[in-house]
């Protein structure tokens, strides 16, 4: 793999373990990228700045903003254009949609995550999912099976410059966007999350608010030790997948545990926490709800909640043991 390749010729030609150009897979991937490529530049353009009152709610009851539903409205006509996503669940629409009759793929998206931070000019994201499609499907129940069953998975980092990081099961690569060109070019081959880290990413606002065990885990995080490297730096941004990036990169732990205030944790399982967890643990980290591996789950509806813990494989299995001592 070629580092500074551009994102179309890695998905349009075979070289030496790319098995993924010139498949249906790769135009998904396509698909996905030109959506973000101008959601990055709608972002740019500071229209949210000036304008930012929400418009509706969506089906967690949150506040959509103008650029939510922007972002929504890129990803689905991208995806139905592509003519390969049969359903698609997204964190902005209330119920599944079905995009193109007997395509090869059940896909899940937030289209924008951490839309708080639009009016504060901080990053965002947007977060993606990709399943084979049943042979056959039964429109009563919910299509998508467990998170282990990801093809692929990614995210659009809105940041000081725009990132994809992707995964279709061989590794992790990181492309970063050139805003001259408009082109994703490799920044990143083969991704690999440190063993241990020195950063905890938690909203620690909600202390009050959480059970006895992440308690613990805060305190460990913050009592000095030498040799752990403690106490941590906390570093918590209000957007996921930024939070998330910084502890792929150099190593640590996110936590959005159940609170009083969210007792199944806010984030969801089928469009955050699965996708997320799958380029976690490719990179060679874990993610755990804190007992139950995050990939073993399967969501009985599209939005459902679940607590996250994931990054560095030691900490993350350290926390669970610190958070639930008892199993
Ligand atoms: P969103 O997808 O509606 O933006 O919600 C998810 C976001 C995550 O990006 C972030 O980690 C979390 O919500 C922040 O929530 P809180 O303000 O409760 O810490
Ligand atoms: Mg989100």
């Amino acid at each position: 793999m070629n580092s500074g390749q551009t994102l179309s010729r890695f998905l349009r030609e075979s070289t030496g373990q790319n098995t993924l150009a010139g498949t249906p897979l790769a135009s998904v991937l396509e698909a996905f990228s030109g959506a973000a490529v101008r959601l990055s530049s709608q972002v740019s353009q500071g229209r949210q700045l000036l304008s930012t009152a929400a418009t509706s709610y969506n089906a967690s009851g949150e506040a959509q903003q103008a650029l939510d539903l922007r972002a929504n409205q890129l990803f689905i006509s991208a995806l139905k254009e592509s003519g390969l996503c049969r359903t698609l669940a997204s964190e902005e629409s209330q119920e599944l949609l079905t995009l193109n009759k007997d395509a090869p793929y059940l896909i899940a998206i937030d289209p924008l995550d951490g839309s708080t931070n639009a009016e504060s000019n901080l990053p965002m994201g947007s977060i993606f999912s990709v399943y084979q499609a049943p042979a056959k499907e039964d429109i009563s129940k919910m299509p998508f099976p467990a998170g282990k069953e990801q093809i692929a998975a990614g995210y659009f980092l809105y940041g000081p410059a725009t990132m994809l990081v992707f995964t279709a099961g061989h590794g992790v690569h990181g492309f970063t966007l050139d805003r001259t060109t408009q082109e994703f070019h490799l920044s990143h081959p083969g991704l690999k999350i440190p063993h241990a880290g020195s950063f905890y990413s938690i909203n620690e606002g909600y202390y009050s608010l959480f059970c006895q065990g992440t308690k613990r885990f805060i305190h460990y995080c913050q009592y000095p030790d030498y040799e752990t490297g403690r106490p941590f730096s906390s570093r918590y941004s209000g957007a996921l997948v930024a939070d998330l990036h910084r502890i792929l990169l150099d190593g640590g732990i996110f936590l959005y545990p159940a609170s009083s205030k969210y007792p199944q944790g806010k984030l969801r399982l089928l469009y955050e926490c699965q996708p997320l967890a799958l380029i976690i643990e490719q990179a060679g980290g874990r993610a755990t709800n804190g007992t139950m591996r995050i990939l073993d789950l399967q969501a009985a509806n599209q939005h459902q909640r679940t607590p996250l813990l994931t990054g560095s494989a030691s900490l993350v299995t350290l926390a669970g043991k610190i958070i639930h001592p008892a199993l």
